[in-house]
């Protein structure tokens, strides 16, 4: 028996409950030799996998032809997703930070002991704020209520953030303020009833693959619209590209809104029955003419007036963004000018229309509703006493444990540790250690702390080698809940696969951990991932996200998946469904608003030392953020360059005497990178593009962040290209990647 509470033994049952701890055992309900249907825990698409079972555990997938999500088809990477599961390196026991700077292993009731001991004594010596979490939008929904129930009700923490906020806080601030909610309007079948698609800053062809086939099956013959200062795959394949300047976006939606109003070409009856706020927004634009913004935009006069033009003579026009919008300093206003045209033109509530932010990981709008981070579950709010009495009352809790305060956004919460206050640190299910902004700022953060647990399915992700605790998990496919996708589906995900080891799934570590600080039995009631998904039910109940009419688990199994809202006393819910058709939003007054601001440049332009823009984003289609899983399969690395790359306009590489496949330092005032040159003029001269999935890369990156949602602006930064030295092209290989070694910063 491993498992000993370190002031008294462990309740019976999580001890003695079959498949509790997820040590091995498959779940009952899956017959030997079988198929059954799953969710795949890559992208935010969410779709649907068959996996196919012998004695219980799954030994393949293949795309189910039964969703109305995906239609039979899948990306390699939902097809590939069991290799990384059973990769050799997967961490199989909890570890500890020796003296010497080593790691030991440790039995669970040793390391979570020290966990509690140590995270109890900072609690002591410097009050609530003296811990924070940082989670994310790759577990179960329920994984994320249970993390945030316990650390902010259970164990007096203030602080907790995830990477959602590198990804998804823009659209959710952008959402609330225009419609009174974050609430992702559209359904999937838009993308086929469309007549003019709109894509901003979406690399869809690459990153959400089965929605650009979903655009592939449109029979409007659309106009496909893609505004990217890069030709990417999907630009490529549109019917229009719009090449803008980085961040020129605002200035460019503004102008395209003026041409609108100016040639009447706005749907009156919405903008006075739906809306509000449009007299001083028509007034906030007429500055801004094709001719005003034509620098601004890097676009000619008359590609910004076929913009207007193209979007007047859309029956059904959707507008789409995902990064490209979301991550600026000025995101939010430029996701609300998206949605302002969406208003301006009457384009949403009915097929094929809406202003639709797509969102990235499987389950950040999982996150977004139900990680007790921003806002209080299920969309409530922590500055309001009646929402935490009534969450309170729903979790059998003095409603004086639920914070006051929305929590600090990720970036405070690092400066809180830079400025000691926040001494201890919980990083569930993400590598910011790779991810985050301004790596080496970042890195020295994570030196300020007293204790840094580590909660990941692979002990040597680049957060994970700092860590003083690690705690192995397991990971998709290895647990069951629910996530929720881009279309606000729920669907299913189950545990097909045995975790190794010791590894426990995050649910069953909070558990303990629960245990361990003496709070277990708040959450006496959670003892399967159902049951918290019935809390989640109730917190819901008069929200606009209400999922209190699903009949449980069975009920996501029986339809595929279900899009929310669906309330209780809601007729059985149709395959596909899109929201305000009855034009009415969740303001108060029921009006959507118009949201704009004066566009400003970032605090870091191109000068004579840093001529280039910096863009990144997503390299391939079988590639996943910090690679820690896809890096894992040997089929997906084939599909991509094994060597970082930088692509580089022909003009700006002849300049600098470099030719295809050189090895080129980029270098900005915070550090550099090594990569090779890739040569094409899918990209503007004067910008460069490097992967985010290359860890050298945040090295660069300029810590600039929007000021309502507070995303990190990870798209633009200066630098300079050089040619790298010819020593260090040559000798020794960059570890990750097979690169040449990194310079010294
Ligand atoms: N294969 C794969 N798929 C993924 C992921 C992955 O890692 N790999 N990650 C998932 C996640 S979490 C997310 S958030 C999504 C991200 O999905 P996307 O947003 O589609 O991907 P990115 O490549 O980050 O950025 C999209 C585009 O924004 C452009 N861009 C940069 N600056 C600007 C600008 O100022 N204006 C405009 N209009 N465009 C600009 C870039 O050139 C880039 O082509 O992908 C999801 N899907
Ligand atoms: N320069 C630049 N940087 C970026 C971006 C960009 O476009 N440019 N994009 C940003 C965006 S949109 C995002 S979403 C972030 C993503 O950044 P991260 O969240 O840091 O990236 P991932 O590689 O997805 O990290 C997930 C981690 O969770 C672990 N994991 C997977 N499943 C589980 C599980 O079930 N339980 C636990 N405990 N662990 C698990 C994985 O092994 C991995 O270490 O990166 C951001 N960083
Ligand atoms: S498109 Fe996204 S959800 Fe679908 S299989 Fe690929 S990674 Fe998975
Ligand atoms: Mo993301």
């Amino acid at each position: 028996m491993f498992l000993h509470r370190h002031d008294g033994p462990l309740t019976h049952d999580l001890l003695r409950a079959p498949g509790r701890h997820g040590l091995g055992q498959l779940p009952q309900r899956l017959a030997p030799e079988a198929t059954t249907r799953t969710v795949c825990g890559f992208c935010s698409t969410g779709c649907a996998l068959t996996a196919h079972l012998r004695g219980g555990a799954a030994i393949n997938l293949s795309p189910a032809t039964d969703s109305p999500v995906n239609l039979g088809m899948a990306c390699p990477k939902g097809w590939e997703a069991l290799t990384p599961l059973d990769a050799p390196d997967r961490a199989t026991t909890p570890r500890l930070r020796t003296t010497d700077g080593g790691w030991e292993a440790a039995p669970w009731d040793r390391a979570l002991g020290e966990m509690v001991t140590r995270f109890r004594t900072i609690n002591e010596e410097h009050g609530p704020g003296g811990l924070a979490f940082l989670s994310t939008g790759q577990i179960p929904t329920e994984e994320m209520v249970f993390l945030g129930a316990l650390a902010k009700f259970g164990m007096g923490m203030r602080h907790g953030d995830g990477n959602t906020r590198q990804c998804m806080a823009t659209a959710a601030v952008a959402y609330k303020e225009s419609f009174g909610f974050d609430a992702p309007p559209y359904t999937y079948a838009d993308f086929e009833e469309s007549d003019v698609i709109l894509l901003s800053g979406s690399n869809l062809c690459i990153t959400h693959p089965i929605l650009w086939e979903r655009i592939a099956r449109n029979l409007h013959s659309p106009e496909i619209v893609v505004i990217d200062p890069r030709r990417t795959e999907t630009a490529a394949a549109a019917t229009q590209h719009h090449p803008v300047r980085p961040k020129g976006d605002l200035a460019l939606y503004y102008a395209i809104a003026n041409i609108l109003i100016a040639r009447d070409w706005i749907d009156p009856e919405f903008v006075d029955a739906h809306t509000e706020g449009f007299e001083a927004f028509a007034a906030h634009v007429r500055s801004f003419t094709p001719e005003a913004v034509s620098d601004a935009t890097a676009l000619p006069t008359h590609e910004i007036c076929r913009l207007a033009e193209t979007i007047h003579a859309g029956k059904r026009v959707s507008f789409w963004w995902t990064m490209g919008v979301n991550q600026s300093h000025e995101g939010v206003r430029t996701a609300q000018a998206l949605i302002n045209l969406a208003l301006l033109t009457g384009n949403i509530g009915r097929p094929g229309t809406g202003a639709n932010s797509i969102t990235g990981q499987c389950n950040a709008m999982g996150s977004r509703l139900f990680s007790n981070t921003t806002a209080l579950f299920a969309g409530h709010d922590f500055t309001r006493a009646s929402d935490r009495r009534k969450i309170a009352s729903i979790l059998g809790l003095d409603a004086a444990r639920v914070p006051r305060e929305n929590s600090l956004p990720y970036e405070r919460i690092l400066e809180e540790i830079r400025a000691g206050r926040v001494r201890g640190l919980w990083v569930v299910g993400t590598n910011p250690g790779h991810s985050w902004i301004h790596q080496t700022e970042f890195r020295e953060t994570l030196d300020m702390l007293d204790v840094l647990v580590v909660q990941d399915m692979y002990p040597d992700t680049e957060t994970a080698r700092a860590a003083d605790i690690f705690l192995p998990a397991a990971g998709w496919g290895e647990k069951e809940g629910t996530f929720i996708n881009s279309e606000r589906r729920l669907g299913l995900v189950k545990k097909i696969h045995a975790a190794p080891g010791e590894a426990l799934a995050d649910f069953h570590i909070f558990r303990l951990v629960a245990e361990y600080w003496g709070v277990g039995d708040l959450f006496d009631r959670w003892r399967t991932p159902e049951d918290v998904f019935r809390t989640m039910q109730e917190m819901s109940v008069g929200q606009p996200c209400d999922i209190s009419g699903i009949a449980g688990y069975d009920a996501l199994e029986e339809h595929a998946g279900i899009q929310w809202p669906h309330a209780s006393g809601a007729p059985p819910p149709a395959p596909e469904r899109r929201l305000f058709e009855d034009g009415r939003f969740f303001t108060d007054s029921g009006r959507a608003r118009f949201c704009f601001e004066q566009p400003r440049p970032s605090r870091e332009m191109p000068d004579d030392s840093f001529p280039f823009t910096l863009l990144t984003g997503r390299g391939s289609s079988s590639q996943w953020h910090t690679e820690t899983r896809t890096g894992r399969s040997p089929i997906l690395r084939k599909l991509h360059r094994a060597e970082p790359w930088v692509e580089i306009h022909s003009d700006d590489a002849s300049r600098l005497g470099l030719i295809a496949e050189d090895w080129v330092v980029l270098r900005s005032r915070r550090g550099a990178l090594q990569a090779r040159a890739v040569v094409q003029d899918t990209i503007s001269p004067g910008q460069v593009f490097v992967s985010m999935h290359d860890a050298q890369t945040n090295r660069l990156t300029f810590p600039e962040f929007d000021p309502y949602s507070h995303q990190p602006s990870y798209k633009h930064c200066a630098v300079r290209v050089e040619r790298a030295h010819p020593k260090s092209g040559s000798s020794a290989r960059h570890p990750s990647c097979g690169g040449p070694p990194t310079p010294a910063t």
